[in-house]
């Protein structure tokens, strides 16, 4: 089954857009890889996802192609194309993407040009696993309470302290870390560090298992020694970086939403053509009809806030224009992945019982998509986002 492109022809897009979805909806269509072991798959998909230049999307070009990207700057449609093309076939695919940009998103942000040479030509190519590591055990929501510890030592830093829910945990070859450098300081008291998988005192070995298989871990820093150049971006800037690169992500997390939610609508609406019952078509009934229309209106109400700050954060750029989407992003974030949640949720009730039966594509995109609600900003996160905004505006 191909992923639909004719939503390519909405004014938001460019010529750029336009050649890139059909080219990797083919390209996709044409991928298996076995993923009944998470960890392996995904070390399968960066791989394989390196090697055919789509990484490319998740970095910026630099000076004259040298960071390894495809476009001159990290281009949110692009990465909401492609992460929806890439969910609607396989969300673990889609997962293996997405963080190679959110855990590089940050040195692309805010790294020095030394940091990103280092870095970004190689998570373009997937020969580096990137990761993001905000959350805490205490403090996910909040993610200003962290209390993971960065103290000025010899030379540079040491790191104590621990990190939980993060993805490509323990398979990732470096994690960018925010730590507490200014403890009485709140949000303005946190700064961004690069650590390398095998730094001293990291441990990335305790695995989360969740429903819907994807690489977790949680780290654990004991005096994690770094040198001063581990430190990215401005001392106790760490918190709006961290905000920044969200802006960034969490309109993609929309787009790999919708693509959950447009396989889903196609899969209900095959079933519903070829499933007979009462000497007809299930399509034929109108109970049916109402159900697909319901579910097709949600998913064009999720696409268009997606492309819409997908679109409004490009066209920033463009103009060099220092406005936030932050409000736009959380509406996305927060529309997408409830619309889809209903809609899987639809699909899978029209299956019958076979929507619930294991292997079938409704059963797996219906635990797919329930994280999607949680991470990078659960839906009552979004929400107090866009509250707030409304209230200043
Ligand atoms: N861009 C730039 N700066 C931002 C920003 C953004 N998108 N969002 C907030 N800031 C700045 C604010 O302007 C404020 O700056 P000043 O200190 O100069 O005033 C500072 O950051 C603190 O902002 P705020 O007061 O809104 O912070 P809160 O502690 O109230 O937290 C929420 C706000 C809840 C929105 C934030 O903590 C959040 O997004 N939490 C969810 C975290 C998350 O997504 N976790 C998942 C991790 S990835 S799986």
């Amino acid at each position: 089954m191909k992923s639909p492109t004719t939503h390519l022809g909405l004014p938001f897009f460019d010529a750029v857009h336009r050649e890139l979805g059909p080219r990797l909806a083919d390209w996709i269509a044409e991928q298996h890889i076995d993923e009944s072991d998470d960890r392996r798959a995904c070390r399968d998909w960066v791989r394989r996802l390196g090697d055919n230049g789509w990484l490319r999307y998740c970095v910026p070009a630099g000076k004259d192609g040298a960071l390894g990207g495809a476009l001159e700057r990290l281009d949110s449609r692009a990465l909401v194309i492609l992460r929806e093309t890439l969910a609607f076939h396989s969300p673990l695919a889609d997962f293996a993407f997405a963080m190679q940009g959110l855990g590089s998103g940050a040195i692309t942000l805010a790294g020095t040009p030394a940091q990103q040479a280092a870095y970004l030509p190689q998570v373009a190519s997937g020969e580096k696993i990137a990761a993001f590591a905000l959350s805490e055990a205490d403090a996910g929501s909040d993610a200003g309470a962290m209390t993971t510890r960065a103290t000025q030592a010899a030379g540079g830093w040491e790191i104590n302290g621990s990190k939980t829910w993060i993805s490509n945990g323990g398979i990732a070859d470096f994690y960018v870390t925010f730590a507490k450098t200014a403890p009485d300081a709140g949000t303005r008291g946190i700064t961004a560090f690069l650590i390398d998988a095998d730094a001293l005192g990291l441990d990335a070995s305790e695995h989360i298992a969740v429903m819907a298989p994807h690489p977790l871990a949680t780290l654990r820093f004991a005096g994690c020694p770094l040198d001063a150049g581990a430190q990215l971006g401005a001392l106790n800037g760490g918190f709006k970086l961290a905000m920044q690169t969200l802006d960034i992500f969490r309109a993609s997390v929309a787009g790999a939403a919708l693509g959950m939610a447009r396989r889903a609508l196609l899969e209900a609406v095959r079933h519903a053509k070829s499933r007979k019952m009462f000497g007809q078509a299930l399509a034929d009934f109108q109970l049916t009809q109402a159900k697909l229309g319901e579910m097709a209106a949600l998913v064009d109400a999720a696409a268009l806030l997606t492309y819409r700050a997908a679109w409004l954060r490009d066209e920033g750029e463009r103009l060099g224009s220092s406005a936030r989407v932050t409000a736009e992003a959380a509406m996305a974030k927060m529309t997408a992945t409830e619309n889809a949640q209903r809609v899987i949720d639809m699909a899978l009730q029209m299956h019958g019982g076979l929507g619930v039966k294991v292997g079938t594509k409704v059963e797996s995109l219906y635990r797919d998509i329930r994280s999607l609600r949680i991470y990078e900003g659960a839906t009552e996160v979004q929400q107090l986002i866009i509250g707030k905004a409304v209230l200043q505006s």
